[in-house]
């Protein structure tokens, strides 16, 4: 993971240091990315340090089962929620908390359950049965500034439409989703950090790619489970529609490191990296290309020991605590 350790030696040697709510000061460059080819270059899991890979797979099934308490990402053995959970005053006093371990509509209730409202002029019939053919249904009759409306709701499941369109229409350069709710940021512990996923299928050459955005990256901490996280939903996301993983773009808008983290990359820049693991899904995720039946269910029924690394070298862990 040589690009790893590039974005560390340049964060260092050309960032600046900033303030931030934490109260722990970072260094970070403003734009930052990294390209891996998953057919040439394996499996994107840092080896300077251990990566807790079981704890990563366990926050990405939490993610694709829309979970937005801790306490249901433990179950599935990843502790890392626990903190912004139950221990930054802000989130403590908001009223939108439901008590212990929740965090809000985070990651997953947007990929999966993205609340959209509509409301329209009750005197336009056909936009409302269109609305409703798309699996709106019928909230309330309202009155809106002095007019007749009519409100539907429809949680979209947005993962579950880019599957979708990558079976039905792979030439489509719209196969995305988006984690940044706008009307829900007042209401969870954390904003989407990593927020922007686009696949990209290739019809001709049975190949997809994944073109990710992460507008704030903790390059110490939360770089190495984002870029493993990222890697094996596309992994997943070509087995459940017949394509082979190519590329994986990971772009970050602001690439820090905080300052009680400059023990542990530096460390890691003294340290040789070895050579990429290979990453193994269990047989018992249908495979599109070999038994052409589609089954997206498996977004949901996917468990975090149906993920594994090959051969998966590494240097001894470090541990750094986590800015809340
Ligand atoms: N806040 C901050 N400041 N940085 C983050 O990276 C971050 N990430 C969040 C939530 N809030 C955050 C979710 N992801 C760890 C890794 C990822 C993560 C949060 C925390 C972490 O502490 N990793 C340790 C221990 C992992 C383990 O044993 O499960 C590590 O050594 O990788
Ligand atoms: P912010 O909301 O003030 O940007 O703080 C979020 C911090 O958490 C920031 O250091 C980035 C980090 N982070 C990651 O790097 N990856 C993640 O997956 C998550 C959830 C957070």
């Amino acid at each position: 993971m040589k690009q790893y350790l590039d974005l560390i030696q340049t964060i260092l040697d050309t960032g600046s240091w900033q303030a931030n709510r934490t109260g722990i000061r970072t260094i970070s460059i403003p734009g930052a990315m990294m390209r891996f080819d998953l057919q040439q270059d394996g499996f994107p899991a840092v080896t300077t340090k251990k990566l807790a890979f079981k704890s990563v797979m366990g926050e990405l099934v939490g993610f694709l089962r829309a979970t937005r308490s801790a306490a249901d990402f433990r179950a599935l053995g990843c502790k890392v929620w626990d903190q912004n959970a139950n221990e930054n005053a802000d989130w403590l006093a908001n009223p939108y908390r439901m008590g212990e371990d929740d965090l809000g509509p985070v990651y997953g209730v947007q990929w999966r359950a993205w609340p959209a409202y509509k409301l329209l002029d009750a005197e336009q019939a056909p936009q409302i049965a269109d609305a409703q053919q798309r699996g709106f249904r019928f909230v309330s009759a309202v009155e809106d500034e002095g007019k007749q409306k009519v409100l539907l709701y429809k949680a979209v499941d947005q993962l579950r439409e880019c599957l979708d369109t990558i079976i039905k229409n792979p030439g489509s350069r719209r196969i995305l989703f988006h984690g940044w709710n706008c009307a829900d940021l007042d209401a969870i512990a954390l904003p989407a950090c990593h927020l922007l996923y686009q696949f990209l299928p290739n019809a001709s050459t049975r190949e997809i790619s994944l073109c990710l955005y992460i507008r704030s990256n903790d390059v110490g901490l939360g770089t190495p489970f984002n870029l493993a996280e990222g890697a094996a939903l596309l992994h997943l996301v070509g087995r459940l529609t017949g394509y082979t993983p190519r590329w994986f773009t990971y772009f970050i808008g602001d690439a820090h490191i905080y300052e009680n983290h400059l023990g542990m990359v530096k460390e890691q820049l003294a340290r040789t990296p070895f050579p990429a693991p290979r990453f193994v899904m269990s047989d018992r995720i249908p495979d599109y290309a070999k038994t052409g039946v589609y089954a997206p269910e498996w977004l949901e029924k996917i468990e975090p020991g149906d993920f594994s690394l090959e051969g998966y070298e590494h240097h001894a862990p470090i541990a750094a605590p986590m800015a809340v």
